[in-house]
């Protein structure tokens, strides 16, 4: 593997090999136009339609690739990477969040015993709290001036209560199904997270700087496109603004006159969702012809 200190043309990303966030991540990046060819270990990926390059991993260890200077980037979750900045070595880049993505959504949250009435951070003074993410659960029992004890664990936090190992915990939450199994009840959320895009703040002064600024505009675009629509229409221009208004989110629109007629056709992107309400509203407002078209590529 090339060492941080010996120059490298080629992006070198650090997605998920498998787990929650192995698909999505790969997917996103397809959607971006990079190809990749698996090699036989499946550890590395060479980008065949750019000079950008895979490497597939646990999702801890994204953090200090970047950290090292061995990745440039990486996808990772708002959890692992916010856990292990507070823990960050000594020495290494600073990694940070570069754009948020939109899934994976969980929460880390602190869970008492069902039977446990929560009242306020002050009821956990002393108590034992089982957790994987112990600098993040540290800093906010911190900043809440609360003394308890960290109980480490790697996996299966959700047990340590009915094995007397620990009181209560703080762990991820998606459905909540998992602490119900475990009667347990989501008290406080510490994080809200998804997964983003993590990469040193500063850019590298090279191609490799120009190829991370291009990747991180595709993505946007990618992200932008999944709530856009193109909304086309005709109006009469004296109808036009009060239209405008009632697009959601909509861009500056561009109009078109229409031959021989006194109308005009406007076409605007819009994000997030249009309903059968907006269109009833502008048709209202003198719309005709409307249409609601998917968008399928976004460049600003
Ligand atoms: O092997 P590797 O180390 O790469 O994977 P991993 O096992 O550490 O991670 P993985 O694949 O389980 O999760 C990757 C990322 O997905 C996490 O870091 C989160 O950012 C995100 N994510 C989203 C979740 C969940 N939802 C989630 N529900 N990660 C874990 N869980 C677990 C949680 O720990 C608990 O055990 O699911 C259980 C709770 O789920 P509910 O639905 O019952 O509430
Ligand atoms: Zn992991």
């Amino acid at each position: 593997m090339t060492t941080p200190n010996k120059a490298r043309d080629r992006l070198r990303i650090a997605i998920q090999k498998s787990g929650r966030m192995a698909d999505v991540s790969q997917d996103l990046l397809a959607r971006c136009g990079l190809k990749f060819r698996q090699s036989r270990d499946k550890l590395f990926c060479f980008g065949e339609s750019m000079p950008i390059d895979l490497l597939l991993v646990r999702d801890d260890d994204i953090p200090s690739l970047i950290a090292q200077g061995v990745c440039d980037l990486g996808i990772v979750g708002r959890n692992v990477l916010a856990e292990q900045s507070l823990a960050a070595v000594e020495g290494t880049l600073p990694v940070v969040e570069l754009c948020a993505l939109d899934n994976s959504r969980c929460r880390l949250s602190i869970a008492v015993p069902q039977d446990m009435d929560y009242n306020g951070p002050h009821q956990l003074q002393g108590l034992r709290i089982a957790t994987s993410y112990p600098a993040l659960l540290g800093a906010w029992l911190a900043e809440h001036k609360v003394e308890a004890k960290i109980v480490f664990l790697a996996g299966s936090v959700e047990i340590a209560p009915k094995l007397g190992t620990a009181d209560l915990i703080c762990d991820l939450v998606s459905s909540g199904a998992t602490l119900v199994a475990n009667q347990l009840r989501e008290a406080v959320v510490i994080l809200e997270s998804e997964a983003v895009v993590a990469g040193p703040q500063t850019v590298p002064p090279d191609e490799r700087g120009d190829l991370r600024e291009l990747l991180l505009r595709r993505i946007d675009g990618v992200i932008q496109v999944r709530e856009s629509k193109l909304v086309m229409l005709h109006a009469a221009r004296a109808n036009v603004d009060a239209i405008r208004k009632m697009l959601p989110n909509g861009q500056m629109p561009t109009l078109l006159p229409i031959e021989g007629s006194e109308q005009v056709a406007l076409q605007a992107v819009c994000y997030g969702a249009i309903t059968w309400q907006h269109l009833e509203d502008m048709k209202r407002a003198g719309a005709s012809q409307l249409l609601v078209l998917p968008v399928e590529k976004i460049l600003a």
